[in-house]
């Protein structure tokens, strides 16, 4: 063996130091340090290389989230997350893309862009971090708080009931994936975020994520009663560990095929359902569908854009012609 070989052996594993960056400055119990040790788990049990991967976030505490991966990062702005990743996704299909958002940066700003990008379906894992609150501006009510919720925008209560991430996911044409995840289980929010990594095509991550700050006692019911949380179990979803089915007994075996059970289930308010709703791993990818039988080679893309370029360009011969004629 080469010792480029045993170097190149050597470079492809990493360590979770490999991909941790900074020490995170969200406050103490928030559920984002959850969500940002699952993933770093993940890129190392993935030996996901660093040059090869990216997170995209939009604005919010959440969105600081690619500040602390060691990978390529974009921290984009307010609700613009998507259509950054789409772009990468584009340009760069060798990447592995990432989106961290906000329930604010996704269904508020941002909710158009989420639509499409369902429908696009690029391979990417979005991870909506859900708190029900707008975190980083103290305090706002966003589209998924609960009806009732005293915020600074809605002192009197939300007047309106919350918007339901996974139900409007599931109704937007070419939906392929589909999970909720609560960042209190962390052994199953691994599981489930390494699953949506593994699914061609957009997968859609909702994580319920505490917010200690703001709403110090919205999940604390269901924390405190496993009954409160129905966990999805089935051999094409996520597997749950036999300890862990000791103290959540209240599971449902659901098969992700079943879009018209997932539908149902993502109106299940309480208890909380935890696994993969949907999945479907023969909805077509749109870079696929976009780049079939071209040869994007830079060789070729610079050609194509020079031959545009020509067809707006003023030559001198032109302008001598136009001189002559009196034009
Ligand atoms: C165009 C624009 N509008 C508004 C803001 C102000 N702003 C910054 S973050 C934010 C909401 C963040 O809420 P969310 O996405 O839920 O993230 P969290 O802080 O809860 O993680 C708002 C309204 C902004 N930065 N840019
Ligand atoms: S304000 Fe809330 S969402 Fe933001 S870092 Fe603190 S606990 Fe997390
Ligand atoms: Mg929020």
């Amino acid at each position: 063996m080469t010792t480029e070989c045993l170097l190149r052996m050597y470079d492809e594993h990493f360590e979770l130091e490999d991909y941790q960056s900074g020490v995170p400055r969200w406050c103490t119990g928030c559920g984002d340090n959850a969500i940002l040790a699952a993933v770093q788990r993940l890129c190392r049990d993935e030996d996901l290389r660093p040059e090869k991967t990216v997170f995209v976030s939009g604005i919010g505490c959440s969105s600081r989230f690619p500040h602390y991966m060691k990978t390529y990062g974009f921290h984009g702005i307010h609700g613009r997350a998507l259509p950054v990743a789409e772009g990468i996704k584009m340009a760069r299909p060798d990447l592995n893309v990432f989106v961290n958002t906000g329930d604010g940066d996704c269904c508020s700003i941002g909710a158009a862009h989420w639509i499409h990008a369902v429908r696009y379906n690029m391979n990417m894992t979005v991870m909506l971090h859900d708190n029900q609150i707008y975190g980083l501006t103290k305090m706002q009510a966003s589209p998924t708080s609960p009806r009732g919720l005293k915020s600074n925008t809605t002192p009197r209560g939300a007047y309106l009931e919350g918007l339901q991430p996974l139900s409007v996911t599931l109704g937007v044409q070419n939906v392929s994936f589909v999970a909720q995840a609560v960042d209190w289980i962390p052994e199953v929010l691994y599981d489930i975020i390494r699953a949506a990594y593994h699914h061609k095509g957009l997968s859609f991550v909702r994580i319920i994520q505490r917010c200690p700050e703001w709403l110090p006692k919205l999940y604390e019911p269901f924390m405190q009663d496993p009954q409160k949380i129905l966990l999805l179990n089935h051999e094409r979803g996520i597997k749950v560990s036999p300890g862990l089915a000791k103290v959540y007994t209240n599971q449902e075996q659901h098969d992700p095929s079943n879009i018209h059970r997932a539908r149902e289930i993502a109106s299940v308010l309480d208890p909380i359902p935890v696994g993969i709703l949907f999945h479907d791993p023969d909805v077509p990818v749109y870079e696929d569908l976009r780049n079939a039988g071209q040869i994007r080679s830079t060789r070729r893309l610079k050609t194509g854009l020079e031959a545009e370029f020509d067809k707006f360009t003023v030559w001198p011969q032109d302008s001598d012609q136009r001189t002559q004629s009196g034009a």
